[in-house]
């Protein structure tokens, strides 16, 4: 039954996906160890949403952007946190327990392509 759930939650994601204009879902990998997170710079079109998964194996990681405007609190390890951009612009993010860790999100808009 929880394999099921999980085929049907898939089917329905994929069924949102398809309905909001092909928004993407990207994935960085946050680890304790370079390169901390990957890719660090991520190009993405408005509208699509990052995923940010703690692939450990230790720490928990916090996404924050410079302005503080994203903030995803701990991320335990094999944790994920997203995040959905509904504003273009240039993200610039650095992990809060690791200012070391740093990364960008660059969010562009859509041209609308003519079918
Ligand atoms: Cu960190």
């Amino acid at each position: 039954m929880r394999h099921f759930n999980k085929i049907f939650v898939s089917l329905l994601g994929a069924l949102v996906a398809v309905s909001t204009s092909k928004a993407e879902v990207w994935t960085v990998q946050m680890t304790d160890k370079p390169p901390y997170f990957q890719p660090a710079h991520l190009k993405i079109n408005l509208g699509d949403s990052v995923v940010w998964k703690n692939s450990g194996p230790e720490l928990p990681h916090i996404v924050i952007t410079e302005d503080q405007t994203i903030y995803s609190d701990d991320v335990s390890v094999h944790s994920e946190w997203s995040h959905t951009f509904s504003h273009s612009g240039i993200y610039s993010y650095l992990c809060f327990r690791h200012f070391f860790m740093r990364g960008t999100v660059e969010v562009t808009k859509v041209h609308s392509e003519k079918l």
